[in-house]
């Protein structure tokens, strides 16, 4: 089999060739994406294709985007692509859907300076995708939860990497390990994913990549492009930058992206400063790519530092983590089909105690708590167009974790917290390894269909442990007792089918069968003892954490359809539903085991046990071009809100933290190089809450945000207001207040969370 190109030439609507473009290429029978530029004579070739469907995608500064659907690529040959472009005031962010490897549901970004200047942490690039709603954790990660399942259940992929959270509060979740400024496309799929992207979840996948590698094209010696960029944000002191260059030729290229941002406590809308929301980072990351006859490896080497950041929900704060990682990817055209592998290693070390801001509270706990962790894995995807109808993907992957988490004595403080060092996880051990079988198939013009099976098989065990001091020696006793080791091999499944009657209308159905192994602290946290277990867990409710030995998988059932309504080219207009209802079994909840009353707050000691949960809503959204003129430029409206509602079945009481209904609706207008407008973000009050954890009810609220920007050659500046009204509210998903309970000497009544008053924000970004 000998494969096939793509070659065209890319003109401006005066007939004049345009050099310097980006075009970009992507199957629809897999995920597989490359780009290249436009050289002099406004040229650019794809070669080695497999033979199938490609949709071209068109990006030059000036214009607005262009795309080609239905490329067809045959063996030998080779197919024109030309292209005339429309001038634009200014270079666009699309978001594109409708691959026949992903859900109709799904969304893909491509994250423009704009996102990433506005992202405060990279969470919030996808915060405005459907079904998607983020849990505040600290000021580098919050979490998004999707179809109201977050943190582990939904599954959070960074350049192909999988990583765990090494701390038993979650501070350092997978997605506080790339930078916004890193980030260039972004793919959420809330609920049904493809068993190919998905595994060990339920509520459905993130993946974040960073730039895809640029090469010389030919008629271009060495082809060069990077940006540096500085903000700064009024509430909370926030300020930082960031630095990006590659270099390469036609085969080779090297790169660097730094970024550091720091920011003191913000302030609500009330005027009170929120204490512990203080944070600081540094990430970098070198890459090195090459590639040649149908080969590209990519090897990209990072650390990320971040010397502290308080955690206003939790009675701990992070006083240094620290990261380094490699991760090796290589992909290779074969004669039919596509190869993608990745490895990786990531090595985390992750301290905590009382930060800066809690050490000022009467009768400040001093508490040192180091873990480290470590992540090993691979995964290997192969796709193979079997006919021109059906391409069979098949993929095997694994990843290992290794987790210690130790709390050395404090001195003097025998027998509650010395004089032996606190074992809480000794050894602890999570490795899965994944197998799976897809097929994608279209049918006709009309009918395309996904099904796919996936095992992952999910070892856990722990080593013995032990505690401060005699105190603890029962529960210690008990649980080195026990046997610890676990095999849990878990099935998945997905089936979607998609009808398009015609071009202006798409409708999907699907089944997915998702599991989850528990995770190392939900099995192995075996300490009782009140001060040990208020160490223990990433819910920021300020309750008492124990894990149970004999937890078992959840398992997911979800139904899901989606129908959605556009314009013929996808370009003017879209309005999209997606309904869904999710049964979990053995959903890991809790029981409790006690309450306690400090003050004028109740908590409680809960162990992690599995109950059944159902969980049913809706995701609308939708965008239109309400005027795209050369006098007016380019206005738009865009709007998602979601519905969702989540319960435990036998105490029929509703699951912690569901986002209540919300709504987001922006309207943007973008004329000659300037942008600007308006957004608001309406959240219902948040009325159904869990008992088990004495989570409160939160009232409905309403932000309003205005930005502008203008861009003339290589600078962009930007500015923007954020909760314009300063209006005082509090956060369904921020968890509780601890500081200020605590600085009331554990006497107040606990409150929950509340957000950021009005913030004034400003970028300078230079492109070269
Ligand atoms: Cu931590």
């Amino acid at each position: 089999m000998v494969a096939g190109r793509i070659a065209g030439v890319l003109k401006d609507p005066s007939g004049a060739v345009v050099p310097g473009a980006k075009i970009e290429l992507e199957s629809l029978a897999r995920r597989f994406n490359r780009s290249v530029e436009t050289d002099r004579q406004g040229r650019f070739v794809f070669s080695e294709l497999p033979s199938g469907s490609y949709r071209l995608t068109v990006t030059a500064s000036g214009f607005d985007i262009a795309f080609l659907h239905d490329l067809t690529v045959t063996a030998s040959a080779e197919t024109a692509a030309n292209v005339t472009l429309r001038i634009a005031p200014v270079q666009v962010t699309v978001e594109v859907n409708g691959y026949a490897n992903l859900p109709a549901a799904a969304t893909i970004q491509k994250v423009g300076s704009d996102d990433q200047e506005r992202s405060r942490n990279t969470s919030e690039l996808v915060s405005d995708a459907p079904g998607v709603s983020l849990r505040e954790n600290g000021q580098l990660a919050s979490i998004p939860f999707l179809h109201g399942l977050g943190d582990e259940r939904a599954k959070l992929v960074v350049d192909g990497m999988t990583v765990s959270s090494a701390c038993p509060n979650h501070m350092n979740p997978p997605l506080s390990y790339i930078a916004p400024a890193d980030s260039a496309e972004v793919t959420v799929m809330a609920g049904i994913t493809p068993v190919s992207l998905g595994g060990d979840s339920l509520g459905g996948t993130v993946a974040v990549d960073s730039r895809q590698p640029v090469f010389a094209s030919a008629g271009e010696r060495l082809h060069e492009e990077g940006a540096s960029s500085g903000f700064y944000r009024s509430n909370g002191q926030n300020y930082g930058g960031s630095l990006t260059d590659w270099i390469a030729g036609q085969n080779l290229g090297i790169g660097y992206t730094g970024s550091w941002a720091t920011n003191d406590d913000y302030t609500d809308g009330s005027g009170h400063k929120v204490t512990s929301t203080y944070a600081q980072t540094t990430d970098h990351t070198v890459t090195l790519a090459a590639q040649g006859a149908g080969n590209l490896v990519v090897i990209q080497a990072s650390l990320h530092h971040t010397p502290y950041e308080g955690f206003v929900n939790a009675q701990m704060d992070l006083v240094r983590n620290y990261a380094e990682s490699l991760n090796l990817h290589y992909r290779k055209n074969l004669d039919r089909g596509l190869l993608d592998t990745h490895m990786f290693w990531q090595n985390t070390w992750h301290s905590m105690n009382i930060g800066h801001d809690k050490s000022t509270f009467p009768m400040p706990m001093f508490m040192p708590m180091n873990t480290h962790g470590r992540d090993l894995g691979y995964s290997v995807k192969l796709d193979l167009p079997l006919t021109d109808r059906h391409t069979l993907r098949l993929g095997n992957e694994l990843h290992r974790f290794v987790l210690d988490d130790r709390w050395p004595a404090v001195p003097g403080a025998a027998p509650m917290m010395g004089p032996n060092t606190f074992v809480s996880i000794d050894d602890g051990r999570r490795i899965r390894l994944g197998t799976f079988a897809e097929l994608a198939s279209k049918w006709n013009a009309q009918w395309t269909t996904l099904a796919g099976l996936r095992n992952d098989t999910v070892w856990t065990n722990a080593g013995p442990v032990q505690g401060y001091s005699n105190i603890y020696a029962m529960d210690a006793d008990a649980f080195n007792a026990l046997n610890r080791a676990h095999s849990d091999p878990d099935l998945d499944a997905t089936a979607l089918a998609r009808y398009e009657p015609n071009a202006a209308s798409t409708f999907e159905l699907g089944y997915a069968r998702k599991t989850r192994a528990p995770n190392v602290y939900e099995r192995y946290a075996w300490s009782t003892n009140m001060m040990a277990s208020g160490m223990i867990g990433w819910f920021g409710d300020g309750n008492y954490y124990v894990g149970s030995v004999g937890l078992k998988p959840e398992i997911a059932h979800t139904f899901s359809g989606t129908a959605a309504w556009h314009d013929r080219a996808r370009k003017k207009w879209e309005i999209k539903l997606t309904p869904y209802e999710t049964h979990i079994q053995d959903y890991v909840d809790v029981d409790t085991l006690g309450t306690t009353m400090y003050g004028m707050s109740t908590f409680a000691q809960l162990q992690f046990a599995n109950h059944n949960a159902g969980i049913h809503g809706a995701d609308l959204s939708g965008n239109a071009v309400i005027w795209n003129s050369s006098s007016f430029g380019l206005g738009k409206i865009g709007g998602v809100a979601g519905w969702l509602h989540g319960e435990r079945l036998d105490s029929q009481t509703p699951l912690y933290q569901m986002m209540p209904l919300n709504l987001r609706v922006a309207f943007d207008e973008e004329l000659k190089g300037w942008t600007a407008g308006l957004g608001v973000q309406a959240v219902d009050r948040k009325s159904n809450v869990d008992p088990h954890r004495f989570e409160q009810t939160t009232p409905g609220y309403a932000l309003f945000n205005l930005h502008t920007g203008y861009q003339r050659g290589h600078l962009r500046a930007s500015a923007a207001a954020d909760n314009l009204l300063n209006k005082d509210y509090e956060l369904p998903l921020g968890g509780v207040n601890f500081d200020d309970f605590m600085a009331s000497m554990w006497m107040s009544q606990i409150k929950p969370l509340t957000g950021r008053g009005r913030s004034v924000y400003a970028s300078l970004t230079a492109r070269f």
